[in-house]
């Protein structure tokens, strides 16, 4: 499947080193982001990936989602890692015998974890089935066929979020580990991670395996790993139930990225039911979309900053940082004109720069190579792209649309980059940079 036109040269290569990428990480029935440092299949980035597989493989795209939502708990919580059993404990870390959850699903020799990661599936599932006619009429049959598969199911992820995990009971998902954000080391989360109590000790129980595999002033700390690795025995303690969580656990924030992104897969929802014929259900979704713009607004935004931040359920407040998952409301249509205004300032201070950083340029802990305190990520660039179009700002989403391409075409398809040379770091030829690549291109 060739990059439609206009073909330059430029985009011509990108465009096949992106869909190269793609082949290489594909494993059979899902993809990996990465081959050595993330193994397995992971929950968010399966639905980045099925984005850009849209435009070369579509048939890939819904097996990716399928292996996915195979592993679907019980509850409807969607695992944020499934993992490969053709891979051995000692390949990532914490592996599935940390987790111990029993198999569920209709793979049950895949194990899983047992916290999730931002809901957007349903917003890629819209998006590989509004490609699909372009693939002809087998193509189209198909996506409709995978729509139907998948819709109750996404409906039961959407519930378990708003239903088991509302912790802080003012209609928002609480997240109670970091790595359920996506976002892992954050400074939007210090503050209520300070209250995590940090066992280094656990570290000589446990070992870190991405340390193998990656530079460490790349990746999290120490102390941030004692943190994770307690906050997953917290859960598992109790066989990760929901009930009473927050009375005995350390860890409970309201994201506004995470909900950002749980809103706008209601919108999609409301698209795919109307296209299945549930016009009920269809304004059952928008409503609900409604409903959680309106909590991130009254609940998330600091008039004094003019951004959105992440509230600590245990002690109501909101953190002082500044950070990417700030903006991520944008994504939303409803977005009252102030907070559209107030994020579209923030976005064009030079805060954060174009394209975009995780964290607050200006902050005197802004960290150029650690991970989601300060490099430019790829995933949530394009999130902000599909929140200026939202908001009808095409010239702004072109600017930023053109710097993440030039971006990615001059250093390669790395899982973040450098925020003032552009060096790429982590790891490389990663799934989401790639298969995003593809759709900025298209
Ligand atoms: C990173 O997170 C994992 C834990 O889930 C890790 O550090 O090992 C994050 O960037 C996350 O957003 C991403 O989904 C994952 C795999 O790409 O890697």
């Amino acid at each position: 499947h060739p990059l439609p036109a206009p073909v330059t040269e430029m985009s011509a290569e990108l465009w096949n080193s992106a869909a190269g990428v793609l082949e290489t990480n594909w494993a059979g029935d899902h993809m990996v982001p990465s081959r050595r440092l993330y193994p397995h299949q992971w929950s968010w980035d399966a639905a980045f990936i099925a984005v850009g597989l849209a435009y070369v493989n579509p048939t890939r795209a819904w097996r990716d989602l399928r292996s996915l939502f195979e592993a679907q708990w019980p509850d409807g919580r969607v695992p944020h890692i499934v993992f490969d059993p053709a891979m051995s404990e000692a390949d990532y870390f914490p592996g599935p015998a940390f987790w111990g959850v029993p198999a569920y699903g209709s793979r049950p020799a895949h194990g899983s974890t047992g916290i999730v990661q931002p809901p957007l599936h349903a917003v890629a599932a819209w998006e590989v089935y509004r490609r699909a006619a372009a693939h002809g009429a087998a193509a189209s049959q198909q996506a409709r066929a995978e729509l139907e598969w998948l819709y109750p199911r996404l409906v039961a992820q959407q519930e378990y979020l708003t239903d088991r995990r509302d912790l802080g009971g003012g209609g928002l998902t609480a997240i109670v580990h970091p790595w359920e954000s996506g976002l892992d080391n954050s400074p939007a989360w210090d503050d209520a991670m300070a209250n995590v109590p940090a066992d280094l000790s656990l570290l000589t129980v446990y070992r870190r395996r991405d340390l193998a595999v990656s530079d460490a002033s790349h990746r999290p700390t120490d102390t941030d790993y004692a943190r994770y690795v307690g906050l997953v025995l917290s859960y598992r303690a109790a066989d990760y139930s929901d009930t009473g969580l927050t009375e005995r656990h350390a860890f409970a924030v309201e994201c506004p990225s995470f909900n950002a992104i749980l809103g706008a897969a209601e919108l999609s929802l409301a698209q795919i039911a109307g296209v299945l014929g549930h016009t009920a259900a269809a304004g059952g979704h928008r409503e609900r979309a409604q409903r959680i713009t309106s909590a991130i607004v009254s609940r998330l935004w600091n008039p004094d900053t003019g951004m959105f931040h992440a509230r600590d359920v245990h002690t109501g407040k909101l953190t002082p940082a500044r950070c990417v998952s700030g903006l991520m409301p944008l994504m939303l249509p409803d977005l009252p004109a102030g907070q559209v205004e107030g994020v579209l300032a923030a976005m064009r201070s030079e805060r954060f720069g174009l394209p975009v950083t995780s964290y607050d340029r200006t902050a005197a802990d802004f960290d150029t190579l650690r991970y989601w305190r300060g490099p430019v990520w790829i995933n949530v660039n394009w999130l902000l792209r599909r929140g200026l179009l939202v908001h009808g700002r095409r010239d702004e989403a072109e600017d930023l649309r053109a710097a993440m391409v030039r971006l990615v075409h001059r250093n390669g398809h790395f899982e973040y980059f450098h925020p003032e040379t552009g060096e790429g770091l982590g790891a490389p030829s990663f799934s989401w940079t790639a298969a995003l690549a593809l759709d900025l291109l298209a």
